[in-house]
């Protein structure tokens, strides 16, 4: 490992973590791009999946494949006590009270929609204010416009700073007689940005306003206690904790979620059906209308074995070590700027280059076997604060190495002999 003398406290963190004994349980690290070996820093648009995840999915298909909940057979039974034992894990790792309180949603975006249209659209009016920051995913703004031309609620946003943190003091402001929820980033997927979340949900509960966290970029890298966060809704997708796609976790208290009517109607969200009516399954069943994607949740389950395996506070830890190393390394390159300076960030490197399009960035590197994203991010309104079209990112998983930042440096050298 290539340890800096002075480094903001690297050594102790990244050399006690074996990321190179990790990265071994990930095959695709094998690989070889335009004949480079794969430095892959895209973890926030997907992660890769450890070979844990991949024998499972494999074995409910080879071993048990059927439907849940609904065949007395034994493949069937084998089936759905492997995906009831995930909905287990997944309370067990976010700590949340009880299994009901876990629901199966095709991701992030999905979890969101959900909210908006079913809590939303039964408990706001119009009038009716949601709080949203100017750092929102895409998904955690769009669905409140749907539900804003449905319902003619109004939307606030908190402003964010040139370090690309939430403005202090402006969250306060924000909150009259008509605020009924807010809904906020755990961390930004363009900046890298932690918020303050639990000052955050605190205040929210001082106004009796439930708050929804979107935890697509913080679940894969730090450990995640619902209930110490006090948080009304976490949002969360399999694929960027190195699960398969196709599956994620709307998690809400269990009071919030009786009271809330079902999101799509079909089978299993059903107790009884008459053309004059029907009756609703038990949670979590009321939200999972419809066969689920029963092997993308057994894989998740055993993602979240194998990072419980690892352990969430190493993860976290490590990451932190790697990212001061790779802000060192990009902020002493000539004409380089990292847009998202906030005092506490996750693993995501978003910077511009003097003279060079992030898409060209990309385009380069990638010739160099480095995988980074380069775009807007779906975070077109953090875009336009900065005044920028799009920013070159890399993001860090716990597989990541000093040698894939200084792969990157040096990918970024050759960008520079293209454009001089
Ligand atoms: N961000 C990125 O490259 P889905 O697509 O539903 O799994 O996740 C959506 C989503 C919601 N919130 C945040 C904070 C996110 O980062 C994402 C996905 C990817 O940054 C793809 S745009």
């Amino acid at each position: 490992m290539n340890a800096r003398p002075g480094g903001l406290h690297d050594s102790a963190t990244t050399a006690a973590f074996d990321a190179p004994r990790w990265r071994r349980d990930f095959p695709i690290m094998k690989q070889r791009v335009h004949g480079k070996p794969l430095v892959y820093l895209d973890n926030a648009a997907t992660s890769q999946k450890p070979q844990a995840v991949i024998d499972a999915v494999s074995d409910y298909y080879q071993h048990y494949n059927s439907n849940v909940h609904r065949g007395v057979h034994q493949l069937s039974e084998l089936a759905t006590a492997a995906y009831e034992g995930a909905r287990e894990k997944l309370r067990q790792f976010i700590n949340a009270a009880s299994k009901q309180e876990i629901i199966f949603v095709r991701g992030t975006t999905e979890a969101i929609n959900l909210v908006a249209q079913s809590y939303g659209r039964s408990h706001l009016q119009s009038g009716d204010e949601i709080i949203l920051s100017e750092m929102e995913h895409h998904s955690n703004i769009v669905p409140w416009q749907l539900l804003r031309e449905q319902t003619g609620v109004t939307l606030k946003v908190i402003p964010i700073n040139d370090a690309g943190e939430l403005q202090p003091g402006a969250y306060e402001t924000l909150f009259s007689a008509r605020t009924r929820l807010v809904s906020l980033a755990h961390v930004s997927n363009a900046l890298g940005s932690v918020n303050p979340v639990k000052e955050m949900i605190s205040l929210a509960h001082q106004h009796n306003v439930p708050l929804l966290l979107d935890g697509a970029q913080a679940v894969p890298h730090m450990p995640v206690d619902v209930r110490d966060l006090d948080c009304d809704f976490y949002a969360f997708s399999s694929h960027k904790m190195f699960g398969p796609t196709g599956i994620g976790v709307l998690y809400a208290k269990e009071q919030i979620l009786i009271d809330m009517p079902p999101y799509q109607g079909g089978g299993e969200m059903i107790r009884t059906v008459r053309f004059n009516g029907s009756t609703w399954n038990e949670l979590p069943h009321k939200f999972e209308a419809g066969t689920p994607d029963i092997a993308a949740a057994i894989g998740l389950g055993a993602a979240v074995d194998y990072l419980e395996t690892i352990g969430m506070p190493s993860i976290r830890d490590y990451e932190r070590g790697l990212l001061e190393y790779g802000t060192q390394q990009l902020q002493s390159l000539a004409g380089v700027k990292i847009v998202g300076t906030a005092r506490h960030k996750a693993g995501v490197l978003s910077f511009v280059m003097d003279g060079v399009h992030p898409h060209d960035i990309g385009t380069i590197v990638d010739q160099q076997g480095v995988a980074i994203r380069t775009g807007h991010h779906c975070a077109m309104p953090v875009m336009e604060h900065f005044h920028i079209p799009a920013t070159a990112r890399a993001s860090l998983a716990f597989y990541n190495t000093r040698e894939d930042i200084n792969a990157l440096v040096q990918a970024l050298d050759k960008v520079r002999e293209v454009f001089r």
